[in-house]
């Protein structure tokens, strides 16, 4: 399924794309609020004057979740996503490590490859600053592409990464990640911030969920609420997993439910300690614990 908007759903076929909705027994029979989301594998039948309807929903490989805003239901974004395309810029608005972190956490809570995009690199210092991070994150085990709309750079690096299977851009409003998807189809036409924008506020400017196939290959997951990184969603015990940094670590600390705060014996505190793990990672590791 490709796109979603106003009870109806575009199913890609092998005959094309055809427009459907839910079988209403289909659609009552879950409490969820996302019975069918973008990426979900369904079986379409035809039904009376032309039109088709979903009847099934395959089991989902893996699924893009967020909590919803100020509660503890989640909402599931896309399913069957193989990575999650972590977008931060160097400048305008600046980096937070902690905002990356969150998503990457979301990203690796769904069983999604995680890559990093850092952008506007055309911006003064942009290129070292990119080289910076790309290079922390590289430690930390997530491998990035640095990239710039205006200069050209790094596009047919961005290109290849997306080439195959199906992504998802997450970050916060103004990074580019519309300009991005622009760049390399420009006949897509997606709204970039600028003029007009402010007034935008408060609304989604997408309400519609969709799979945008590119012209290199690979579809792209443009789905709306991604700006909103609060609402990672893991448990507790699973947090630690999340940091692929720490992996090496787990299973190795005296207590079997080690959180890695402030446990002795803890092999992911000492890893801290001797600088093999980034302080920096351990903070946001115990931010968001600290919220849930
Ligand atoms: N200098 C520079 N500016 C860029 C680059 N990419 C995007 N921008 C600018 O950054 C602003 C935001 O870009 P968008 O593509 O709308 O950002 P977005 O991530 O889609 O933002 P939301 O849709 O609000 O989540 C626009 O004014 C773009 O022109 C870049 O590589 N270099
Ligand atoms: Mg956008
Ligand atoms: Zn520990």
């Amino acid at each position: 399924m490709v796109e979603t908007g106003g009870g109806s759903y575009r199913v890609l076929t092998p005959g094309g794309d055809v427009e459907a909705t839910l079988r209403g027994k289909l659609k009552q029979g879950s409490q969820r609020a996302a019975l069918v989301v973008v990426g979900d594998l369904v079986g379409v039948r035809p039904a009376a004057e032309g039109r088709f309807v979903i009847d099934e929903v395959r089991d989902r490989k893996t699924v893009l979740a967020r909590r919803m805003q100020g509660g503890h239901a989640t909402k599931i974004v896309a399913a069957n996503l193989d990575r999650l395309l972590v977008v931060a810029s160097v400048a305008q608005p600046s980096p937070s490590t902690t905002v990356i972190d969150r998503m990457i956490v979301m990203g690796e809570a769904g069983g999604l490859k995680v890559v990093l995009v850092l952008t506007k690199t055309d911006l003064p210092g942009g290129g070292e600053q990119a080289a910076t991070l790309a290079r922390f994150y590289e430690r930390a085990g997530y491998p990035s592409v640095c990239v710039s709309v205006v200069t050209g750079d790094g596009v047919a690096d961005f290109e290849r990464v997306v080439g195959s299977g199906l992504s998802a851009l997450a970050g916060p409003s103004g990074v580019g990640k519309s300009s991005l998807l622009n760049r390399l189809d420009p006949s897509l036409g997606l709204r970039t911030s600028g003029v007009g924008r402010r007034s935008l506020r408060g609304k989604h400017t997408t309400v519609a969920s969709r799979l945008v196939s590119l012209p290199g290959g690979g579809r792209v997951a443009d789905t709306p609420g991604f700006s909103d990184v609060s609402g990672v969603r893991v448990d507790p015990e699973d947090l630690d997993a999340c940091f692929a940094d720490f992996r090496p670590y787990l299973g190795q600390c005296r207590f079997r439910d080690c959180r890695h705060l402030r446990e002795p014996g803890c092999a992911v505190l000492e890893a801290v300690a001797e600088g093999r793990v980034a302080a920096q990672r351990h903070r946001s590791y115990r931010m968001i614990l600290d919220e849930m």
